[in-house]
């Protein structure tokens, strides 16, 4: 079998989504997930510019040598456009792999580990009474787990939170140059605890309660910040600091017993290597789409295992269904899955171009058998919902600092 052709649709049916398609000399076809959100069009580029001419003619059931030779062949290693790039690559293959074998990824994975993935909701709001009104409704559709983000008191538009939009849909829709938001970490400390408060005292401890800090904290404000909520029980506190420096983690981890999270933003293992040999972090978030996809997720997987560390992969809305997917399958195999993140599955224009395989039942995903990932791509309905410029907004601090750490 020889890959014959590579197609890049970029689509925007309620999020920008760049997906790749593999075609082979026997007509079957694999697709994956290439979306670095804000950052599209560099990896459709690297895709149609660097990676395509390399790849015609090559066998795709080569999975992992096409991994070393996009990773290593290219000199220039890592880096999210590369490694997004990759994954879209390394997705489809997959995809290919499990039609022609006819089985789903995850029994090519090794088979399933579980029979229904846990999953965790958002639950946001503009002030408290409203953030715990939408628990209420993630309660009742059957989660048994939510994010709570909550916008602090004068810091309008709080990041994290939907800014008084409908949904994460709505909101990107409206970010044609970077949205501006301030930032204070005195009213952010002073206010999050008060949120946790009042959500156990009104459910105690019958559903499980994460947050984000997005990464605005230094370890010692974050080493606070989890020692405050300890009472509150959180499954995990996720990117309560940046990790360029990967020993921030060594100061959190010192000073709380509030389970950590981190690895959205990382694109391989080595942004996480020391992280996790140390033992400083519960759950590994680390997304397929933008760290190189199902090949070098299982590695990350089995390296975390040995040192308790569970999966819980990124799960927002700028990941396609396809990326969805493969981390539907990957979480059936890993025996170290923790819990995933998990929006929904979007308005009626991504899923009249995207058919995923998964349903929702009862806080859990499920998987169904379907050869590959299981995703269909309607490629004349995307192209009815053209790409729109968007990006993530920036902070600033009152004075004007930038404040991302
Ligand atoms: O900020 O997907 O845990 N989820 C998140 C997301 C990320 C966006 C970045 O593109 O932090 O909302
Ligand atoms: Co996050």
């Amino acid at each position: 079998m020889k890959i014959v052709d590579i197609k890049v649709f970029v689509s925007n049916p309620g999020r920008n989504f760049v997906t790749v398609k593999i075609e082979t000399d026997e007509g079957v076809f694999g697709l994956g997930d290439a979306t670095l959100n804000g950052r599209e069009l560099a990896v459709v580029a690297y895709l149609e510019e660097h990676i395509k001419p390399c790849l015609i003619g090559k066998d795709p059931h080569k999975i992992e040598d096409i991994w070393q030779y996009l990773y290593k062949g290219c000199y220039w290693r890592r880096g999210p456009i590369t490694m997004t790039a990759i994954a879209g690559i390394d997705m489809a293959l997959w995809d290919i792999k499990g039609k022609v074998a006819g089985l789903s990824v995850y029994e090519l994975l090794g088979g399933k580990s579980r029979e229904k993935i846990r999953v965790y909701g958002h639950a946001n709001g503009q002030d408290i009474d409203d953030t715990l009104h939408h628990l209420d409704q993630l309660i009742s559709e059957g989660y048994t787990a939510v994010r709570l983000q909550c916008a602090i008191p004068g810091l309008e538009g709080t990041y994290g939170t939907l800014a008084g939009k409908k949904d994460y849909f709505e909101l990107q829709s409206d970010r044609p140059l970077p949205p501006e938001q301030l930032w204070d970490t005195k009213a952010y400390l002073d206010f999050v605890p008060e949120l946790f408060k009042k959500a156990r005292e009104k459910y105690g401890n019958s559903v499980d309660l994460l947050h984000d800090t997005h990464s605005r904290l230094t370890p010692i404000e974050a080493a606070r910040l989890g020692k405050i909520l300890e009472p509150y029980n959180l499954l995990f506190l996720e990117d309560s600091v940046t990790a360029e420096n990967q020993s921030g983690y060594k100061y959190v981890r010192e000073h709380t017993t509030t389970p950590l999270a981190v690895g959205e933003i990382f694109n391989s293992i080595w942004d996480a290597k020391e992280i996790i040999e140390n033992q400083w972090i519960d759950y590994l978030r680390t997304a397929a789409t933008h760290s190189g996809g199902i090949t070098p997720m299982r590695r990350m997987a089995d390296f975390a295992s040995l040192y308790h560390v569970r999966t819980a992969p990124h799960g927002p809305p700028d990941i396609s269904p396809i990326g969805h997917a493969a981390h539907a399958h990957l979480n059936s195999w890993t025996p170290n899955f923790g819990i995933q993140e998990f929006i929904g599955f979007g308005g009626e224009a991504l899923n009249c171009v995207f058919k995923h395989p998964m349903t929702f039942e009862n806080g859990h995903l499920l998987v169904n058998n379907k050869p590959g990932l299981g995703v269909e791509f309607d490629e004349e309905a995307a192209s009815q919902f053209p790409y729109k410029r968007s990006y993530l907004p920036v902070s600033r601090l009152k004075d004007g600092t930038l404040w991302n750490w």
